[in-house]
């Protein structure tokens, strides 16, 4: 399968990595929006939040198990924003699925 994050899971494209376990992959998004900006995905390919179903939503749930300690970690104490893009509207460009973990800063209200 061609697709980008299976790569970078892979280590057949570098990354800087943050965090692996059995289940999921966090590394830093190559073009940070905020001063913390990184990505988490499923070791599993699931094309996006469209593809979640009970068969594989422990990927997920693993997901928001590990973020608030890596947001720790990077020192985000006063608070963080969690996003995932799903579809054409949403503007997802890597049909594999990924939640951003943004902080660092104080954002905007608005999301949209
Ligand atoms: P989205 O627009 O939600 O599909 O987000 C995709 C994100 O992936 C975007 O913020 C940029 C990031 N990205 C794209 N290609 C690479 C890459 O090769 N390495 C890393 N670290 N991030 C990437």
């Amino acid at each position: 399968m061609d697709c980008l994050f299976c790569k970078i899971i892979a280590g057949e494209i570098p990354s800087a990595k943050v965090y692996e376990d059995d289940m999921i992959y966090a590394f830093r998004d190559i073009a940070p929006q905020t001063p913390v900006h990184i990505l988490f995905v499923p070791k599993k390919h699931i094309a996006s939040a469209d593809g979640i179903t009970s068969e594989n939503s422990a990927y997920v749930a693993r997901i928001f198990e590990v973020i608030p300690k890596i947001a720790a970690s990077e020192g985000l104490t006063s608070g963080y924003r969690v996003i995932t893009n799903c579809g054409e509207d949403a503007c997802q460009s890597v049909k594999h699925l990924h939640f951003h973990l943004l902080g660092g800063t104080q954002m905007a209200e608005k999301m949209a």
